[in-house]
């Protein structure tokens, strides 16, 4: 029999999906996100209906059926990819390319797959003539012009595409399309060429497309990198576990997290920056992905002391990212904590971000211990009153001594936060783990065993 307290604690999480989808419904219908103080959209991703495609597979898997039906008919009638300008590859592959592909992985819907095909296409312009992926592309005309970086790209804009490319290629029937799954794995070969010893692989932040020499002195877990640690854990999961190299690759990143952590009174397990040779207490809310992380990526451990290590540093990462929100002001965490002599400073404010949670839901279908499942209902109920408008859900800041709304419901508060606070409350059965790998947007991609890759 469920426990009733959890089965009420999932609809009130269902009821906020309602809020937040018929708020971006009504003020904000085909842009990409909801500006829920002006009562309005923003075209913050170019105009491909971000909100959209983010929501789909999250209203499916919650039974909001005439919710999904509406998003669906969305897609089908108004999703009109030639005429989107400039977008970053990246943001569109995880947002847009990851919900088209995680609504046909849930439903089953062939529409979502043809429309996948299209924006993987239209994304390849990307892939053709340098040995890293550009960062920004039209879809339109597909051509990809230099940013103000130049030839720089950063390591998550080109070393975490291989998860939504590989499933794009593995389900396809089209020749070109099944080409560019082995592309985007490349780029993560090309990446793990340029590693020295010295970096405890830990690649720099960022990288040149033409030759992919890196560029920068900077090494982080956090922005602009934090994805790629993510996907080597999962690509090797999605490719069976078959392939030695990137599971190695991945084992150097977690020695690498090893040396960056260190123990701080007060705060636990902090995640440093390397910058210039030297450590910087610097450690991002983005950082919070790491616990989900290691639990996802638990086979790839040597031996069993080693997986119990993990098992231990993902126990305690999560508590340092349950300081920083007990710490903020609303009990809401801001986007980065520093430390230094002792002193400890906290950004506050909170952008609906859902790395917390995330790793609250991964030590919970780990450990099954209740306390994950207290503290992501406390973390939801500050949400609820903290960033709840009757138009929606607002991003906060502090401002003049206090927290203030911000005008942005950001389109992976519908993805990733309401998902993970979903399936924190559900059977294990709902999206089980040996069957599907969640993407860094925390959509679910069908894990391939037969299905040899990279
Ligand atoms: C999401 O869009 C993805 O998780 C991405 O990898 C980085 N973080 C944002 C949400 O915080």
């Amino acid at each position: 029999m469920e426990d009733r307290g959890v089965e009420e604690r999932r609809d009130a999480v269902v009821e906020a999906m309602v809020h937040a989808w018929d708020s971006y419904r009504n003020y904000a219908w085909g842009y990409d996100e909801l500006l829920p103080l002006s009562k309005g959209g923003t075209d913050s991703f170019s105009g491909i209906g971000m909100t959209v495609l983010d929501a789909l597979d999250t209203l499916y898997l919650m039974g909001l059926e005439s919710r999904y039906l509406d998003g669906r008919k969305w897609v089908e009638e108004e999703l009109e990819l030639e005429s989107v300008g400039l977008v970053s590859v990246f943001e569109t592959t995880i947002r847009g390319l990851g919900g088209l592909l995680g609504a046909f992985e849930v439903s089953g819907d062939e529409l979502f797959l043809r429309k996948a095909e299209e924006l993987g296409y239209r994304l390849s312009s990307a892939f053709q003539d340098t040995r890293l992926p550009h960062p920004v592309c039209f879809l339109s005309n597909m051509t990809c012009p230099k940013t103000w970086r130049g030839d720089a790209a950063l390591l998550a804009e080109v070393g975490s595409l291989q998860l939504e490319f590989h499933s794009l290629s593995r389900l396809s029937k089209d020749e070109y399309i099944q080409s560019l799954g082995a592309k985007t794995k490349d780029f993560v070969r090309c990446i793990g060429l340029e590693l020295r010893p010295e970096h405890n692989g830990v690649p720099p932040t960022s990288m040149r497309v033409t030759d992919g020499r890196f560029v920068s002195a900077r090494r982080t877990f956090g922005a602009p990198s934090d994805s790629f640690f993510e996907y080597l854990a999962k690509s090797w999961i999605q490719g069976g576990k078959l392939h030695d190299p990137l599971r190695d690759m991945y084992r150097a990143s977690v020695g690498g997290l090893v040396e960056f952590t260190e123990t701080i009174q007060g705060l636990g397990s902090f995640v440093r920056e390397h910058v210039n040779g030297q450590y910087r207490y610097q450690m991002d809310h983005f950082t919070c992905f790491i616990p989900g992380m290691l639990v996802t990526g638990l086979d790839a451990a040597e031996s069993p002391q080693q997986r119990k290590d993990w098992i231990e540093l993902a126990k305690n990462i999560t508590d340092t990212c349950l300081v920083f929100y007990n710490r903020g002001v609303g009990g809401l965490a801001g986007e980065t904590i520093f430390a230094s002599n002792g002193e400890i400073s906290l950004m506050h404010g909170y952008e609906l971000r859902p790395e917390t949670i995330e790793a609250l839901f991964y030590m919970w279908r780990q450990t099954k211990d209740e306390q994950y499942r207290e503290w992501a209902w406390e973390i939801f109920q500050r949400i609820e009153s903290n960033c709840r408008i009757s138009t929606g859900y607002a991003a906060l800041e502090f401002r003049g001594g206090e927290l203030r709304k911000k005008n942005i419901m950001h389109s992976f508060f519908l993805a990733e936060t309401l998902k993970y606070l979903y399936l924190i409350f559900s059977d294990d059965s709902v999206l089980p783990l040996d069957k599907f790998v969640l993407t860094t947007e925390a959509h679910p991609l069908r894990i391939d065993t037969c299905f040899s890759s990279f």
